[in-house]
């Protein structure tokens, strides 16, 4: 079978599947947020990762409908969660600019769903990249205020590789840059990461945004990032990206 026609038949036989990956509260040690991230169960070839798929269903717009997926997914998710344990717990979740783009998205959609759930829009984040704000195209400066009316948090992804300006920082309201895992992984070793990191987090600040450090790995790199003053850190030396009944396990042995 084509891939194309195996992704439709894969959204409705139901074969993807939403791994969380936790975000720690760098001050607390708590799992205060997750990380959506798809993977798709194939019958015949096992675990497939976004790597493989994503870039197909951005081709052909077949990525509406899996990001709406996600969306729910996650969202029925947070509700069961929120019902586990007293804290507040957070989601984030992946938006391609393609689908960003696509005026077949409507954010509207979303902010419906998560009224029938009863969830406050803020325990959602989207995470969108520097590339997305290059070209400061009327319709996604529109998208982006539409996210922020209803109350969705804005993220930005990979930050720092993209190639834009800093002056979008200025023009939208954001809320957390995640410092990518390329600045993160020789943070103990070269100074020039540590000094990169180390003005992101307090520009970060100074504009009253809060800063996740990506692809943390090892407890030298926690500490200089929690000494440099950064909030939250993600990476495999808290978990890697696990399935919802893992990171129930976590949430509830935690409580
Ligand atoms: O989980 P993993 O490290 O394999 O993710 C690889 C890439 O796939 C990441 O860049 C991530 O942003 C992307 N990705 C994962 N899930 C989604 C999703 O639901 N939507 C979109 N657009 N991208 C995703
Ligand atoms: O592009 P985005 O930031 O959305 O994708 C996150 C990707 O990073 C996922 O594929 C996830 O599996 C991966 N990832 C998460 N934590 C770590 C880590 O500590 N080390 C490495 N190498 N990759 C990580
Ligand atoms: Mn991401
Ligand atoms: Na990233």
């Amino acid at each position: 079978m084509r891939m194309i026609k195996e992704l439709r038949v894969a959204l409705s036989a139901n074969q993807f599947r939403v791994f969380y990956q936790p975000i720690i509260d760098l001050n607390t040690g708590d799992i205060i947020k997750a990380e959506a991230l798809i993977r798709w169960q194939h019958p015949e070839r096992g675990l497939v990762t976004p790597a493989e798929f994503i870039p197909l269903a951005e081709e052909t717009g077949l990525i509406v409908d899996i990001g709406n997926w996600v969306f729910r997914e996650s969202a029925r998710q947070l509700k069961h969660w929120g019902s586990l344990c007293d804290r507040e717990f957070q989601i984030s979740v992946n938006m391609s600019p393609i689908q960003f783009h696509s005026s077949d998205f409507v954010c509207k959609a979303w902010h419906t769903y998560l009224q029938e759930l009863e969830l406050p829009p803020h325990s959602f984040t989207i995470e969108i990249t520097e590339g997305l704000l290059l070209d400061i195209d009327a319709a996604v400066t529109d998208k982006l205020v539409e996210f922020h009316d209803i109350g969705i948090q804005v993220a930005i992804d990979d930050f720092g590789t993209g190639y834009s300006s800093l002056s979008y920082l200025k023009r939208f309201d954001i809320d957390y840059l995640k410092i990518d895992q390329s600045f993160v992984r020789d943070l103990a070793t070269d100074p020039d990461d540590m000094a990169l990191s180390e003005a992101i987090i307090v520009m970060a600040h100074k504009l009253g945004l809060k800063v996740i450090a990506e692809g943390v790995e090892t407890e030298a790199q926690q500490k200089l990032l929690f000494a440099a003053g950064c909030d939250y850190a993600q990476g495999y030396l808290y978990s890697r990206p696990i399935p919802a009944e893992a990171l129930e396990q976590l949430l509830t042995a935690a409580a």
